[in-house]
């Protein structure tokens, strides 16, 4: 399933004031109730509305292209993969600023789907925003013509704090489509061949899937071409993940590589499934895929193709393959962190230091008449403390019987991953204007007064956009 549809935390958000004329206090979010005002992304300039949320520091991670790095983790990750798909065309350099109709809508979202709302996405405003997955491209490139690509980019989603999840991470999106009329022979051959490498190869293959109603081919296709191109979209994928995980995961006899199969749903392919890898005793998500609704076919073009696509997720995969703990590590720009890798290689990541964990709560009353949701704290904790925070835990939650006021508190785990005895440098942590709150920052160890005075600063930006009342 989607992340998004597994998504939980839904609510709507309103701002202190009440809109004219409306008996109820449900109006957009407090960044936004500056609607004449612009907001500047990546030299271009945008009218704000009441959908827009994008704060500064997400703003500031557009121009880094992690994954173009040689010598980046990421970099190397996307390389070898690229290096799997030899003859796929690859598109790097597409802007993370799509329309909502190109993220969503064109893929077949339906309008009340989780992913759109604003506390799971970033809006610009309400007709763009910061793609949420690479798929919002597939048509694009589906129309360009190639039959094979590869497409690697950023992408955004507002999402909680830990040490697997960052509001920005990175995906590879892969499709391939077929003729029907010409290339069925030769794809179900290409199916044998695949299928007898990866039989004889050290990999236990977990697939219990089956097409159901829930899941199922396309009333559009012949089912048995369906059947090849989902075969052909299976043995890819698994060949991929051999030749990614096989060497590293030290596969022996007695303990193979284990991948298992999931039905899964997305509005834009079917069947459709997620992959797990096991590994170091655990159940990894690596991808989502399926095969493409003929309707983006359709509309990309190429009416006479049948195809499949996935999209994977480089840092769940770069975590595993290079030992590395923590996903904000990999925005690190710290030299002994860079150092460590080398273009074509994967190495295990050695910890340079871990310093000392620094944890502040913040007790507060939610207010009646603005909707407060976790995200937005993450957002602002983000915003006002950078990278220097590792986790943000909801440790009670409450409601006074007599006034049903409710009362959260949340513990904000602060830990520097970097800090050493240096001055910091001019383009650390940020790379765009300077902007007051990211000035915190600094190379010295982090101390206790220095939290504090972050902590004041987050517990008043929640006053301020929140109207919480801190106990
Ligand atoms: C998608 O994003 C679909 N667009 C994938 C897809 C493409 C399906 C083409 C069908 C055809 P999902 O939300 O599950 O699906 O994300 C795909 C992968 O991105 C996940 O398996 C995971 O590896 C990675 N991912 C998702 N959310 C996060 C996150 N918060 N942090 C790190 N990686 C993530
Ligand atoms: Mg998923």
């Amino acid at each position: 399933m989607a992340i998004w549809l597994a998504a939980t935390r839904l609510c709507a958000r309103s701002t202190p004031k009440k809109p004219a004329g409306l008996g109820r206090h449900i109006l957009p979010r407090c960044y936004s109730t500056r609607p004449h005002e612009t907001i500047n992304v990546q030299g271009a300039s945008f009218v704000r509305d009441s959908k827009t949320n994008v704060p500064a520091s997400i703003i500031s991670k557009l121009p880094q292209r992690l994954y173009m790095k040689p010598e980046h983790p990421l970099g190397i990750l996307r390389t070898l993969i690229e290096g799997h798909f030899p003859n796929f065309t690859t598109a790097n350099s597409l802007s993370p600023i799509v329309s909502v109709f190109k993220n969503f809508d064109e893929l077949g979202f339906p309008h009340d789907h989780p992913g759109r709302n604003i506390t799971d996405s970033y809006y610009i405003n309400s007709t763009t925003m910061l793609r949420t997955h690479t798929s919002a491209h597939e048509i694009e490139v589906f129309r360009q013509g190639a039959d094979k690509w590869l497409l690697t980019a950023d992408v955004y989603r507002r999402d909680e704090i830990d040490a697997s999840h960052y509001p920005v991470f990175h995906q590879v999106e892969g499709a391939r489509t077929f003729d029907v009329s010409e290339d069925m022979d030769a794809l179900a051959e290409e199916n044998a061949r695949l299928a007898e490498k990866l039989a004889s190869a050290n990999i236990i293959i977990e697939d219990d899937t089956q097409v159901t109603p829930q899941n199922p081919y396309q009333n559009v296709h012949d089912p048995a071409h369906a059947a090849l191109v989902t075969e052909n979209l299976k043995s890819s994928l698994n060949s991929l993940i051999l030749s990614i995980f096989g060497a590293r995961a030290n596969a022996t006899k007695e303990e193979p590589l284990r991948v298992r199969w999931i039905e899964a749903y997305f509005p834009f392919t079917s069947p459709s499934y997620e992959v797990e890898v096991f590994f170091q005793g655990k159940w990894l998500e690596i991808l989502g895929c399926g095969v493409v609704k003929q309707a983006t076919l359709d509309q990309s073009g190429i009416e006479n193709r049948i195809g499949w696509a996935f999209g994977l997720g480089l840092e769940r995969i770069a975590m595993v393959l290079f030992s590395i703990p923590d996903i904000r590590l990999f925005w690190s720009e710290d030299p002994r962190f860079l150092e460590q890798f080398t273009p074509g290689k994967i190495t295990a990541f050695r910890s340079y230091s871990r310093f000392p964990p620094c944890y502040k709560d913040v007790s507060f009353w939610t207010s009646d008449q603005v909707k407060f949701h976790e995200n937005d704290l993450c957002d602002v904790v983000r915003d006002t403390a950078g990278d220097l925070v590792e986790d943000v835990k909801l440790i009670d939650e409450f409601v006074n019987p007599k006034t049903q006021r409710k009362s959260l508190c949340y513990r904000i785990n602060y830990r520097s991953m970097d800090r050493c005895a240096q001055q910091r440098p001019s383009s650390y942590p940020y790379r765009g204007p300077p902007e007051p709150d990211l000035l915190l920052y600094s190379y010295r160890s982090l101390s206790n007064e220095e939290v504090n005075e972050i902590q004041s600063r987050v517990v008043a930006k929640l006053v301020e956009k929140f109207a919480i009342e801190p106990r």
